[in-house]
């Protein structure tokens, strides 16, 4: 699946010869404060991980034994030479995410206030070891990790990855591969945007026919009308669910709404006759569509539920019942974006997200949308997040919208296409090594490689939008032109690092010499995301090595 000149990994299971030796200037996202010491630690076949958390002992473990073939048995209690410590204690750091590791020739020892923030450390330890660490077949060491003092922490609590299963459907075992891939750069969101005009992708008991018939296609590429669907089980996504949390990574669903739900009008539970062009209010489909059709193009903007409807709420109720008792993170996406006024009037949007913000409240959720929930007429609960994507800066006209949420006192979560979307084209057109097919340009006209995700500021990016309103970053994955995680990898690697590290890392200085500083800790990448078979796009802008 990949073809990385630059990188050369050995044939499986080939001892290396010499391993290349990691230091603290290979870590993505950048640890708040590094104080190198003296000497090497030396991680040697009596290691034990001696770890106050045991799923976080066994998962350091885990990702240890493969590469180096030591037993590193988790115990409790003392750590002794050589071993591996994971410490519940008092890192001094704000927040529970954070931690602090000291290596010194002895010992490598991790505390953290949270099993959270071991996992964190963890991470950190990974990519101190040389990158071989990350292959899934015995290597030779030594396996040093060069005595140093990180106190780490991240500057905001809320980043993320969005994957969009809907356009094209994805099978459970590629969104867990891409949980271990993201877990790896301290990612702790993934929004799933489930529910789309050409998809509905998990089963809602009481409603088979919103995945037996809403889930039979995806959006059609290389020349065919529709590409082959799907759709998860219940016991499907709580897997997906539990593996995220396993990897401190919360589930946001989102089943997107009033409009992007074409999946859902199709699926039946409209009146078949149409009569809401008669006047009739138990039709669901407010789409003008007489009779409503499915559109397998990537057309966004033509689908709309009525919201004088009763079928739509008992639908869209049922939905957020369900999700939300198999989601136990906080957030409850209901979308909101794109709903042209030729199929809803603006008050009628509004009475919609605020009848459903309402539903997902009484659920214990906090209600999360696309920024356009902010417009007139809503009335957002408490806390509640608008997902900012215009591409618009400053105080452009499209900025507007984060404005509205932030007077409405909402959080913001700073997701801007043309600095966050990985369903855009690294290069502008079709120009080089990037395949033809894959992605879209509409936010990115000259192209969004890993400098333009990484080179803009969360804060003030929209004027008068601060830290004190913005909760995290997230990059959305849309789905339209991905069809599997080999287009997914390649997309999302490696300018997701950007946002991981706008996310975790403390506000950059001058943008300049950070992103240089960046693009080599980025290079060390490489073998790590070969290793895991991960097909990234060898950007010409890193220099690999
Ligand atoms: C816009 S941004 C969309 C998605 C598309 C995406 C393609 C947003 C909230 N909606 O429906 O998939 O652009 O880049």
């Amino acid at each position: 699946a990949l073809a990385v000149a630059t990188i050369s990994a050995p044939a499986t299971g080939a001892p290396l010869a010499a391993p290349a030796k990691a230091t603290v200037a290979q870590v993505v996202p950048k640890p708040v404060s590094v104080t190198a010491g003296n000497g090497m630690f030396t991680l040697t076949r009596p290691a034990r991980i001696v770890s106050d958390d045991a799923a976080v002992g066994n998962a350091l473990a885990g990702y240890l034994r493969p590469a180096t073939g030591y037993p590193l048995d988790v115990v409790t209690g003392a750590a002794q030479q050589g071993d591996i410590a994971l410490r519940i204690g008092d890192p001094g750091t704000p927040g529970d995410e954070g931690y602090q590791l000291d290596v010194t020739t002895a010992n490598a020892i991790v505390t953290a206030k949270t099993a959270h923030g071991l996992y964190n450390g963890v991470q950190t330890i990974r990519q101190l070891l040389p990158g071989w660490i990350d292959s899934p077949t015995g290597q030779v060491g030594p396996w040093q990790i060069p005595a140093v003092h990180i106190v780490d922490y991240p500057r905001y609590g809320y980043r993320g990855v969005m994957l969009d299963i809907a356009r094209h459907f994805q099978p459970a075992s590629a969104v867990k591969k891409l949980i271990d891939q993201v877990a790896a750069y301290k990612v702790n969101v993934l929004h799933l945007h489930v529910s789309d005009d050409q998809g509905f992708r998990i089963v809602i008991d009481g409603f088979p026919n919103l995945t037996e018939i809403g889930g039979q296609g995806s959006v059609g590429t290389g020349g065919r009308t529709m590409d082959p669907g799907g759709f998860w089980t219940q016991a499907e996504y709580r897997d997906v669910v539990a593996y995220a949390a396993a990897h401190f990574i919360t589930v946001v669903p989102e089943v997107d709404s009033p409009g992007h739900n074409n999946a859902i009008i199709m699926s039946e539970y409209n009146d078949t006759a149409n009569p809401l062009l008669d006047g009739n209010p138990q039709d669901i489909n407010c789409s003008r569509n007489d009779p409503p059709v499915w559109n397998y193009t990537g057309a966004v903007g033509y689908s709309a539920m009525c919201p004088d409807s009763d079928n739509t709420w008992t639908i869209l109720g049922t939905i957020i019942d369900q999700l939300t008792a198999m989601s136990p993170g906080p957030w409850y996406h209901l979308g909101g974006d794109e709903v042209p006024s030729t199929l809803l009037s603006h008050e009628q949007y509004a009475a919609l997200v605020n009848r459903e913000s309402g539903i997902v409240t009484d659920h214990g959720k906090t209600v999360m949308g696309w920024a356009e929930i902010a417009g007139e007429g809503t009335t957002p609960p408490a806390g509640s997040v608008a997902q900012y994507w215009s591409t618009s800066s400053g105080s452009g006209s499209g900025t507007v919208t984060a404005r509205n949420a932030v007077a409405k006192g909402m959080k913001i979560v700073m997701s801007p296409a043309n600095r966050t979307y990985l369903d855009m084209k690294y290069l502008a057109g079709s120009a080089g090594n990037v395949p033809p097919t894959l992605g879209l340009n509409w936010a990115c006209s000259r192209g969004c490689d890993i400098d333009q995700f990484y080179n803009w500021e969360p804060e003030g990016h929209v004027t008068g939008v601060t830290d004190a309103n913005i909760i995290g970053v997230e990059a959305p994955m849309w789905g339209e032109t991905v069809v599997n995680l080999d287009n997914v990898d390649y997309m999302v690697f490696p300018r997701l690092l950007a946002i991981a590290e706008i996310g975790w890392s403390p506000k950059r200085g001058a943008l300049p010499p950070a992103y240089a500083d960046f693009q080599n800790r980025v290079a060390a990448q490489g073998v790590r995301l070969t290793l895991p078979d991960t097909n990234f796009y060898p950007t010409p802008k890193v220099p690999w090595h």
